[in-house]
């Protein structure tokens, strides 16, 4: 099965829209997983066995591991997933971009090595920087569209020829780099206009939405704006919101029941 297919089974066996955001701060999580070999993939786990029927993805983000040299518990927290949770997609969060030959080997890297189900890259360096990742038709490739932060508009909405480069975007990775079917939109929930006018840009293309939770971005609108006409379309995720709904030893227990809160809210509004 490719990313899109398993994605829609996650969908529609957990009716859930939900991603947890797998993004562990060695100062944040409970003491008493610091001094274990793998904390950050402990924290992972626990969470993980207890949301598992309630998301579609998860996405870990490269970056809180990869700071402070715990790399392998993100292999760990991935194969974990793959082995125990089947069928619960994984989204490498690397926001890869760079010249053809370099951009071949971070596809190695979150494909082959990590063995991630889809990846998040930066469109800036143009087609062939992403060819890499399209060409691998079983995975999906989740393009920068319209980011979730503050500045997104310093660049994002400059104009070419009379259109936003966001719109540029989404036209070109919907006509013109998604030929194996496996292109997604990264398009903020802090900016939900413009996620009514990039899904009317795109058709049915699957977005990745963050914001929701600590940023502040605004729920009910992103999903009335963002859903599909069968009300799926998005993978709507969060990280500090779920993963740090309590601090002590159920930690697990407190994201499980705001992922439950969460995935229940999305669904009143599909
Ligand atoms: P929370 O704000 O804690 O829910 O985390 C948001 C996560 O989504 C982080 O891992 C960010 O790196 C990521 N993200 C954004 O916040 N904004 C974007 O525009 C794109 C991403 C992303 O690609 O996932």
């Amino acid at each position: 099965m490719n990313f899109l297919e398993t994605l829609t089974g996650a969908w529609r066996r957990n009716n859930s829209l939900l991603c947890v955001g797998l993004d562990p701060d060695l100062e944040k999580i409970p003491d008493h997983l610091r001094s274990l070999k793998s904390p950050l993939f402990e924290f992972n786990r626990a969470i993980i066995d207890l949301t598992s029927d309630l998301v579609c993805a998860y996405k870990p983000q490269t970056a809180f591991y990869a700071a402070i040299g715990l790399e392998r518990d993100l292999e760990q927290t991935i194969a974990y997933i793959h082995d125990q949770h089947r069928g619960i997609p994984v989204i490498l969060d690397a926001k890869r971009g760079d010249i053809g030959s370099t951009a071949g080997l971070y596809a190695q890297e979150v494909f082959d090595r990590y063995k991630a189900d889809a990846v998040t890259v930066n469109p800036y360096l143009g087609r062939d920087a992403l060819d890499p990742f399209l060409d691998r038709r079983d995975k999906g490739v989740i393009i920068l569209c319209r980011t979730s932060n503050p500045g997104a508009s310093d660049i994002q909405d400059l104009e070419v020829k009379g259109e936003k480069l966001y719109r540029v975007v989404a036209r070109k990775a919907a006509q013109e780099w998604n030929r194996n079917g496996n292109v997604l939109l990264v398009v903020g929930a802090t900016y939900p206009r413009e996620l009514g006018e990039i899904r009317a840009l795109v058709g049915n293309m699957t977005f990745l939405v963050p914001g929701i939770g600590a940023q502040g971005g605004d729920l009910e609108k992103a999903v009335i704006n963002g859903k599909t006409q069968d009300g799926t379309g998005m993978i709507i995720n969060s990280s500090r919101g779920i993963i740090y709904a309590g601090g002590g030893k159920d930690f697990a227990r407190a994201a499980r029941e705001a992922a439950l809160r969460l995935k229940d809210e999305i669904n009143r509004y599909r």
